[in-house]
C-alpha cells in the first residue's frame, strides 16, 4: 500500500506515466552523478533526492516557453525542460561544450531556449530576476507564468522580501516555489524562520498563498497546473510552500549527522517516487515489467549521454578569448548633432539626453524611487511619467537590490533598463546583484545586462558620510561592468545615450555639486560620445594633470589662478580607461599628477599611477603623484567637509611636483 493518498480525477494513463518517467530520470541521473563525484570526476553534487516531485510537478505544470528559475537541488526541473543530457554532464565537467564553457559549475547557468536561468550562489536574487522576467511577460502582454525556486533557508534573506514586496506591489505574474525541506545547511527550520509555516508570509506581502504536499506529485501536479492557468487569466504573485525533507547532506561531502534518525525514517517512508509508484502499480498503470524498462532506458540513456560528455574536449586558455567574453562585443556608433544648442546646466543635460534615449528605444524603462509623478530627488525625470507612462516610468518601492535583479530579468528579455539610484550611496543596498549577477553574467553564460545605473555621487553639498561618497572605485575593479563619470553637460548626455545603447551593464556617475553649478552649450538632438575615449581639455608643456569628475573643475580653477602650463586630461570615461590619451600627454611633458574625489587607498588614481609607471618610466622626470581626499569617511559640516577634500592638497603637490 502507498503511504500517501494520491487522488487523481481525470489523468490518462500516459500522463500518469509520464509523471512517473519525469521523477525517476533524475533520480537515476543522480545515482549516477554520486558515483562520478567519488571518482573526482564531477566537482560538487547537492542531492534532490526526495524533492523531485516538486521540480517535476512544477515544470510539467508550466508550458514550456515559460520561464523557470530553479536552484540547486532541482535537476528535475532541467531535465523536465528536456535540456539534453549530454550538455548537462558537460556543464558539470567544466566541458568546453557546457553551458558555460568551463567557466562556473553546477547548476549555475542558463539556457535560455530551454526557458530556464540557473541560479547565483547567493540564492535569494534568484527571486527578483524572476520578477524581471514577469515583469518583461506584463510589458509584452504575453500572458506567460514564471516560476523561481527557493530554500526555507533563503527565504531568511533579504532578497526575499524584496522580490515578494516588488512583485505584490507590481502584481507580477510570478509563482514564488519555496521548498521548505526542514534544512538550511546544517541549520533546522525552527533556527531560520519563527512562524509555523512560510505561506503564513504571504498574507504580510498581501500575497495569495498556498502550502502544498511537496512529495505527492498528483498534488503538486495539479494544483501548480491550476495556479498557472488562473494567473496567466489574472496576472498576479502567489507563494507555494512545499513541505519536503531534504534525505542527503547539504551537499554530498557534508552528511546527515545533525539530522535525527527519526526524522529521516519517518521520511524516507514518504518518498515521492516509492510512493507513487506503489500507486501507479496498484491503479495498474505500471506492471513491473515497464518500470524496469523504463529504467533500463534511462540507464542505456545517461551512459551514453556520459560517454559523449566524457569525450568531449576541455576549454583551452587563450587569453585573449577569456577577456574578449567578459563583455558583449559593442560597435560603437556615432550620431552627430548639428542642431541648435542650448545653454543648459548638467542636470538638464542629463534629463534631456534620458528623455531622447526614452523616445529612441521603444521599449527602454526607467525604473527608480520617487521617479514618477515626483519626477525623482533631483527632478531629473519630471515630466516623464506624462510623456512615457507608468509602464515604462516605474516607482519603486525602497527595494534596491530586487529593482537590480529585475533589470537583469528584463535584460534577460530583451529589455534596456535604466535603473536610479537615489544616491550612489545606496548602491550598497544592491551591491550584490551589481557583482555577482550583472558583472559576471556575460562571461559566465553568455548573456548580457543591457542596464545603466545613474549614480547620483560625490562631495562638496554638505551631505554627510551616507550622502556624499563618491564609489566609484568599488566598481572599476569589477571585470565586467562598465564605468562613466562626465564632468561637463554636453560630455554626460553623449556619453549616457552610448551607455544606454551600449549592452553591457555601465555605472552613470552624476556629480550632484555639478548638477546645477555647470553650464555649457548643448545639442538639443540626440547625439552620442564613445565611452573609453578621455578629453584633452587644455594643453601645455610643464606637467600632465589627470582627472574627472569634480576635479576636472578644481583643476582648471587651479591652473588658471595660477598660471600654469599643463595638460590636463578629462577621463569621462574609468572603465574602460583611455591609456593612450594618459601615456601620450606624459610622454610629452615628463610629470603626472593624478587628482581624485575618492580617498586615496585602492582609488582609480593609484592604478594609473602604476600603469604610467609601468608604461611611460623613462620618460618621467619627477615620481607620479597622487592627490585624493583623506581616509576618513566624509564629513558633514562645511570645514570639515573642505578639508577632507583634496583642493588644497592638489595645489601643494601641484607645486612642489613643477619644482621637481
Ligand atoms: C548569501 C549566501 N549565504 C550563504 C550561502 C551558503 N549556502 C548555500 S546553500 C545554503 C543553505 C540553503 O538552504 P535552503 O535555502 O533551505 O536550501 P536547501 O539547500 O535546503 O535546498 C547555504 C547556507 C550562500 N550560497 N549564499
Ligand atoms: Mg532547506
Amino acid at each position: 500500500m502507498s503511504q500517501m493518498q494520491f487522488e487523481n480525477h481525470h489523468l490518462s494513463s500516459d500522463q500518469l506515466l509520464e509523471l512517473y518517467k519525469a521523477m525517476v530520470l533524475p533520480r537515476m541521473i543522480e545515482e549516477k552523478m554520486r558515483i562520478l563525484l567519488r571518482q573526482g570526476k564531477i566537482s560538487k553534487w547537492f542531492s534532490g533526492v526526495g524533492q523531485e516531485a516538486i521540480s517535476v510537478g512544477v515544470t510539467l505544470a508550466l508550458n514550456s516557453n515559460e520561464y523557470i528559475l530553479p536552484m540547486h537541488r532541482n535537476l528535475g526541473v532541467f531535465t523536465s525542460k528536456k535540456i539534453p543530457l549530454q550538455r548537462l554532464f558537460s556543464q558539470w565537467q567544466g566541458k568546453l561544450n557546457g553551458f558555460t564553457k568551463g567557466r562556473d559549475r553546477s547548476f549555475h547557468f542558463g539556457a535560455k531556449e530551454f526557458h530556464t536561468i540557473g541560479m547565483i550562489s547567493h540564492l535569494g536574487p534568484q527571486l527578483g530576476v524572476a520578477n524581471g522576467i514577469a515583469l518583461a511577460n506584463i510589458l509584452q502582454n504575453n500572458r506567460k507564468v514564471t516560476a523561481v525556486f527557493s530554500g526555507e533557508g533563503g527565504t531568511s534573506e533579504g532578497d526575499f522580501h524584496e522580490a515578494m514586496n516588488v512583485a505584490s506591489v507590481w502584481n507580477l505574474p510570478v509563482i514564488f516555489c519555496i521548498e521548505n525541506n526542514g534544512y538550511g545547511l546544517s541549520t533546522p527550520s525552527s533556527h531560520q524562520f519563527n512562524c509555523k509555516n512560510i505561506v503564513d508570509k504571504g498574507i504580510g506581502y498581501g500575497m495569495e498563498s498556498h502550502l502544498i504536499d511537496g512529495n505527492n506529485i498528483l498534488e503538486v501536479y495539479e494544483k501548480a497546473k491550476h495556479i498557472a492557468q488562473s494567473i496567466r487569466e489574472n496576472p498576479r504573485p502567489v507563494l507555494i510552500e512545499f513541505k519536503t525533507f531534504r534525505m542527503r547532506g547539504h551537499e554530498e561531502a557534508s552528511g546527515t549527522k545533525y539530522v535525527p534518525k527519526n526524522l529521516l525514517e519517518a521520511w524516507a517512508k514518504k518518498d515521492p517516487l516509492e510512493n507513487y509508484q506503489v500507486f501507479l502499480k496498484e491503479k495498474k498503470v505500471l506492471s513491473e515489467a515497464l518500470e524496469v524498462q523504463i529504467k533500463k532506458d534511462f540507464i542505456h540513456a545517461i551512459n551514453q549521454n556520459l560517454k559523449v560528455a566524457f569525450a568531449e574536449i576541455n576549454p583551452y586558455f587563450k587569453e585573449s578569448k577569456e577577456l574578449d567574453d567578459v563583455s558583449q562585443p559593442f560597435e560603437y556608433k556615432e550620431v552627430k548633432s548639428d542642431s541648435t544648442e542650448s545653454n543648459i546646466r548638467l542636470v538638464d543635460a542629463i534629463s534631456n539626453g534620458l528623455f531622447q534615449c526614452m523616445e529612441r528605444h521603444a521599449d527602454l524603462v526607467i525604473m527608480g524611487q520617487d521617479i514618477a509623478e515626483y519626477g525623482g530627488v533631483f527632478k531629473i525625470t519630471e515630466g516623464f511619467l506624462e510623456k512615457f507612462g507608468k509602464e515604462r516610468v516605474r516607482n519603486t518601492p525602497i527595494c534596491e537590490s530586487s529593482i537590480i535583479e529585475t533589470a537583469y530579468g528584463l535584460s534577460i528579455c530583451g529589455i534596456k533598463s535604466v535603473v536610479e539610484l537615489q544616491f550612489s550611496d545606496f548602491i550598497t543596498s544592491g551591491f550584490n546583484p551589481v557583482i555577482n549577477l550583472l558583472a559576471k553574467s556575460y562571461y559566465r553564460w553568455g548573456q548580457n545586462a543591457d542596464i545603466v545605473l545613474r549614480m547620483p555621487c560625490g562631495a562638496g553639498v554638505q551631505a554627510g558620510p551616507f550622502h556624499s561618497q563618491t564609489n566609484e572605485a568599488w566598481f572599476t575593479k569589477t571585470p565586467g561592468l562598465k564605468v562613466v563619470y562626465p564632468a561637463f553637460p554636453y560630455d554626460a548626455k553623449g556619453l549616457l545615450a552610448t551607455a544606454i545603447e551600449d549592452p553591457n551593464p555601465v555605472l552613470f556617475f552624476e556629480h550632484k555639486q555639478l548638477y546645477r553649478s555647470i553650464y555649457q552649450e548643448v545639442s538639443d538632438d540626440y547625439y552620442t560620445i564613445p565611452l573609453g575615449k578621455a578629453a584633452l581639455l587644455k594643453k601645455g608643456t610643464d606637467i600632465s594633470i589627470i582627472t574627472y569628475g569634480a576635479g576636472v573643475h578644481w583643476a582648471l580653477k587651479t591652473i588658471q589662478e595660477e598660471n600654469i602650463s599643463a595638460d590636463i586630461i578629462d577621463l569621462r570615461t574609468l572603465q574602460p580607461l583611455d591609456t593612450e590619451t594618459i601615456y601620450k600627454s606624459i610622454k610629452k611633458t615628463g610629470k603626472a599628477i593624478i587628482l581624485q574625489e575618492d580617498t586615496l587607498f585602492g582609488g582609480i588614481a593609484s592604478d594609473i599611477s602604476a600603469l604610467i609607471m609601468e608604461h611611460c618610466f623613462e620618460y618621467l622626470d619627477a615620481p607620479v603623484k597622487r592627490v585624493a581626499s583623506l581616509e576618513t569617511p566624509i564629513p558633514f559640516a562645511k570645514n570639515l567637509e573642505n578639508g577632507f577634500l583634496p583642493k588644497k592638497r592638489f595645489l601643494k603637490t601641484l607645486k612642489e611636483l613643477l619644482k621637481y
